[in-house]
Formats: structure tokens, C-alpha cells, sequence
């Protein structure tokens, strides 16, 4: 989707390709021989922390070893996020902060026709010997864009089968949030701006993956869909004939909010579960997460009951592990989950472990904390790619300085039995004797509160593979 969004405003105006390497048998091959047979004139990569990056580190030096004229432009959330470490690299050239549509336009335009590219707002590059930051761009409006070239990728790698529908596929409709979390990646990224389609485009696209693929059901990854009612209710309203199901990501305190004939619509028309980020059990954390809005632990509760009652599922996420009490913190959290799956055993429990995103001095009590325990950030990009700091992408078991290992590891514990006890509704093949069975390894455990060593739902586990939240992906 990222490649997608950057590729609608190229249409017409540069020649382009949307190579993707997951869906190659050898990217880091494949992706060289493309470069040498068809000579690009500039290659753009996507980025995430975690195993995307562990891929692009070695392939991109290998590129600029390769092809050193080739101009090598890194966009998305870790680029914008450490762009000093990654042009200090040496091997990229250039790094697209945040909204990327514009600057890469303008870069691709500079590229090609010549011209400065300092004067390009939300790009940052490598001269030869120094880093220069250009001013930041401000958010545009996402519907200046034109629609994802869908046409651009084959379609059918990106449809698949899960419990939403026989034909499941991805959308985004808005960008940034205005809320900034101390936690959460958006903030650097959107400084609290969100811009999102009018609900007829979003309507539209979503007539046309069913028309066009036969696509049933649609997973939208908006840090937030939810912001705006009137935006929901009338994209409901427009779709609520259409057959189709979909997902999307919301806070509570907004969902809380809603009015019942909009809850109506939103079930009339297909969504089947939200994504809520519940965060913690603790209204003291909450506020130290830096919220916002109106969120209590009481609303998340709320919220699940709610829910119960119009049929659609809660996908809770929390943070767990934060300084400076990890230990409490987790128990608290723990507690807090046994009262949710009480009135809502259907919730869905993604447990997260607290890892900093850098923020401005004074915006995250949080990450204050974390350096205050001795927390900083690698310093190479060679050193982001290590062991310990891809484990700290995935956000399960971080090597952290504020957080002994044994507390992740009671979080893991207690994972595996509740989702044991309350298996996922996701999963379309965990049903009958295994579920039945599944059940009963989980629930002693469960009302006995004793999570330690849970070596045969490990085994259980391995035997019967059954989906769990965390692997279905948010
Ligand atoms: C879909 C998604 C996934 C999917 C698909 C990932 C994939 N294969 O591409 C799945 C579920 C697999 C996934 C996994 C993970 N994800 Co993820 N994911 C998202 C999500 C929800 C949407 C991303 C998206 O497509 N957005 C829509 C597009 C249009 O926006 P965009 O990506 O921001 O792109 C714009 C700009 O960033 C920029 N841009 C982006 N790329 C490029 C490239 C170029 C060349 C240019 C010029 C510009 C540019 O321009 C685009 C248009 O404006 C985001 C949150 C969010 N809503 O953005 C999290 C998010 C990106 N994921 C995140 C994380 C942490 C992960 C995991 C590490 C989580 C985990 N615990 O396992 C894994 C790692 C995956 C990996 N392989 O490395 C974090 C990143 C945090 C950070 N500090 O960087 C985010 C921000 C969630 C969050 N709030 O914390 N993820
Ligand atoms: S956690 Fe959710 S509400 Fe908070 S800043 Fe991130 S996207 Fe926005």
C-alpha cells in the first residue's frame, strides 16, 4: 500500500515499476538482474523496522555496491524515524520523511529534468560529507491523490482466505491521527495531523476490488478509520448492499461515542471486528501513555459490552512492560484482561511490549523514562539489524534496560494460556474435539492463575498449529 499510495501520483508523469520481494523466490537476485536489464533511473524502497529491514540493509549495499550512480531513496516510518542513521550508512542516497507522494514527485522530477534538490520540503540526503535535513512538507489532503493504481501489482498475490472472507484484501483511506501516544510510531510521522478520502471514494474503491478481483471482505490499516462518525456513517450507508465485510483500526473513546444507528449501520454493512489499542489496565498508565481523548480503562470495558451487543468482535491491543515498574505493570494489565474476556470472552488479546520511538524532548513521559534507565537507539544501520534490536521491531521480547527478560516472559505465559481457554475466533480450522480439548489444557490453568511453564499447550500448540491473535496481523 505504501508503494501503491507513492505510485498513484507518478501515473502518467514517470515510467515506474512496483517490484515486490516478498513474492519473489530470490529478491535480493531477482531485484539485480531487474535493475541491470531495465537501468532505472532511481530506486525507491519501503521500510519497517524488523525483518523488512534486516532484508534491506544487506540488499541495498549490495545495489549501491553494484550500481554506485543508481540514486537509492529510503520512504516510510523508520527512514522518517532515523534518517541520520540511515543516510550515515553510506549506501542511501536519499530519505522521503513521512507523506511521500510530493517529494518523491519532486525528487523523481529534480532526477530527471535537473534542478536543486534542496529546495525539496520532507527530503533529507547524503553529500558528500554531510547529512542536510530540507524544512519539513505539511500533510496534503489525501484526496488530491489519485486512487492506488491497484492494476499496478497482481492483484491476485494479495487476496486471501481468512475469517473475514473467501477473498480478503487490504485498503488504506486516511493518513496521520491527531493523537499522540508516546508509544506510537504516528506521531513523528503526521505531528498530529489526519487526512482521510471522502467516504464515496473509499465506497468506490471498495465496489471496485469486489468488481474488478472478487474481493469480499477488506482489512483497512488506517492508524484510525474511526475518527470522523459522519465520514463512517455515510461510507456505511454507501456500502451497506454491497455483500462485503470488513475490519478496520479505532480507539475506544471515539467508538464509545457513537451513536447507536451508526453502530447499526457499521454492522448492517459488514465490519466484523475493530482493532481498538485498550493499551493498559491501569487509568494511571493511560495517562502516562499520553492517551488522550477520553480514554479510561472503564471505556474499554464498555466498549467490549457494547460490542457484544451488536455481534462485532474487539481486537484489544496493550503495551505492556513499562517503565518505571515493568513488574507491576504487567500484573495490573493481567488483571485488567481476566475482567475484559469475563464480560466479553469473544475479545481478542494482542499483547504488546513497550519499546520507545524517538520524540522530542518533553513529549513522552514514557521514552523519558526509558532513557532515564539508560535506553538509547543503535547508532548504525548495520547495528539495527542485529539480534537483539530485531527483536525489539517485533515488540515481544525486547532486550530493554528498564525490563528483566522473566517479565516478558510471564506476558508470553499468560498469552498462551488465555488464548488456550478463549481460542481466537479467527481461526476457521480450530474447531470440535481440538477446540474442546484446547479449552481444557487452558482453563485449569486459567482459574488457577498459573501461567508459569505452559509446556503442554506448547506441545498442543505445535500439534494442532491453531491461529493465534498476534499471528493474524494487525
Ligand atoms: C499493514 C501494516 C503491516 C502489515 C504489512 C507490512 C508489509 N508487508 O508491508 C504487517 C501486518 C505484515 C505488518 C507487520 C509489521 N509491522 Co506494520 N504496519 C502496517 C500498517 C497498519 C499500515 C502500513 C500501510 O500500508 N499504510 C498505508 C500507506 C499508504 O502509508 P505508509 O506506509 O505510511 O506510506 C506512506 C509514507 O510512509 C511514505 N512511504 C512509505 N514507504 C515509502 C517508500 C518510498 C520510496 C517513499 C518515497 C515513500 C514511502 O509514503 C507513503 C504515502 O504517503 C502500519 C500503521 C499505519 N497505519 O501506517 C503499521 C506499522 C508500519 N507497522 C509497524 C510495525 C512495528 C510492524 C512490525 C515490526 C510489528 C510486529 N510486532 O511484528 C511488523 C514488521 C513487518 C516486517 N516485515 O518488517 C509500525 C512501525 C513502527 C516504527 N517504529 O517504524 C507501524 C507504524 C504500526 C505502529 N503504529 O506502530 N505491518
Ligand atoms: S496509538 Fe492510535 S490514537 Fe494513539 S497516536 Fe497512535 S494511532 Fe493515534
Amino acid at each position: 500500500m505504501s508503494l501503491l499510495a507513492v505510485g498513484s501520483v507518478l501515473e502518467g508523469k514517470h515510467e515506474y515499476e512496483i517490484v515486490d520481494g516478498n513474492l519473489l523466490t530470490n529478491p535480493a537476485q531477482e531485484l539485480l538482474e531487474i535493475i541491470g536489464k531495465k537501468k532505472p533511473s532511481a530506486l525507491g524502497m519501503t521500510v519497517m523496522p524488523g525483518p523488512q529491514l534486516n532484508q534491506a540493509v544487506p540488499l541495498t549495499k549490495e545495489i549501491k555496491r553494484r550500481f554506485p550512480d543508481l540514486p537509492i531513496i529510503w520512504g516510510g516510518y523508520f527512514p522518517t524515524q532515523h534518517s541520520h542513521v540511515v543516510l550515515e550508512s553510506g549506501y542511501v542516497d536519499y530519505v522521503v520523511h513521512s507523506q511521500g507522494e510530493l517529494t518523491l514527485l519532486e525528487l523523481l522530477d529534480v532526477l530527471k529534468n535537473g534542478g536543486d534538490v534542496s529546495t525539496i520540503d520532507g527530503l533529507s540526503r547524503r553529500e558528500v560529507h554531510r547529512i542536510t535535513k530540507n524544512p519539513s512538507r505539511p500533510l496534503c489532503p489525501i484526496e488530491e491523490f489519485p486512487p492506488f493504481p491497484y492494476h499496478r501489482v497482481k492483484m491476485e498475490k494479495y487476496i486471501r482466505n481468512n475469517y473475514l472472507g473467501s477473498r480478503t484484501t487490504d485498503h488504506n483511506s486516511s493518513f496521520g491521527c491527531p493523537f499522540a501516544c508516546n508509544f506510537c510510531a504516528i506521531v513523528s510521522m503526521s505531528n498530529r495531523r489526519w487526512f482521510s478520502e471522502p467516504p464515496e471514494r473509499t465506497a468506490t474503491t471498495f465496489k471496485l476490488l469486489r468488481d474488478r478481483y472478487g474481493v469480499n471482505a477488506i482489512l483497512f490499516h488506517d492508524m484510525d478509520f474511526f475518527i470522523s462518525e459522519p465520514r463512517v456513517a455515510e461510507f456505511c450507508d454507501r456500502i451497506k448492499n454491497y455483500g462485503m465485510n470488513w475490519w478496520a483500526l479505532g480507539r475506544v473513546d471515539e467508538l464509545h461515542g457513537y451513536k447507536d444507528s451508526t453502530w447499526q449501520l457499521m454492522k448492517q454493512s459488514g465490519l466484523k471486528m475493530v482493532f481498538c489499542g485498550a493499551e493498559s489496565g491501569s487509568d494511571e498508565m493511560l495517562q502516562r501513555m499520553n492517551k488522550g481523548g477520553k480514554a479510561s480503562t472503564q471505556l474499554s470495558l464498555e466498549l467490549a459490552l457494547k460490542m457484544k451487543s451488536y455481534g462485532i468482535i474487539p481486537e484489544y491491543s496493550f503495551v505492556l512492560g513499562n517503565p518505571p515498574d515493568p513488574e507491576l505493570d504487567v500484573e495490573t494489565t493481567i488483571n485488567f484482561i481476566r475482567k475484559l474476556k469475563k464480560l466479553n470472552p469473544a475479545t481478542e488479546i494482542i499483547l504488546y511490549a513497550y519499546t520507545p520511538v524517538p520524540l522530542d524532548a518533553g513529549e513522552g513521559d514514557l521514552y523519558e523514562r526509558a532513557k532515564a534507565a539508560g535506553f538509547t537507539f543503535p547508532t548504525t544501520l548495520d547495528d539495527w539489524v542485529l539480534g537483539t534490536w530485531q527483536k525489539f521491531a517485533l515488540r515481544r521480547e525486547p532486550d530493554t534496560p528498564w525490563c528483566d527478560g522473566k517479565i516478558y516472559k510471564k506476558v508470553r505465559n499468560f498469552e498462551r494460556v488465555v488464548n488456550a481457554y478463549y481460542p481466537t475466533t479467527t481461526d476457521m480450522k480450530l474447531t470440535g474435539v481440538r477446540k474442546t480439548i484446547l479449552k481444557t489444557f487452558g482453563g485449569w490453568r486459567y482459574h488457577l492463575h498459573f501461567y508459569d511453564y505452559p509446556i503442554e499447550l506448547q506441545v498442543l500448540q505445535k500439534l494442532f498449529s491453531y491461529q493465534r491473535p498476534e499471528t493474524t496481523g494487525f
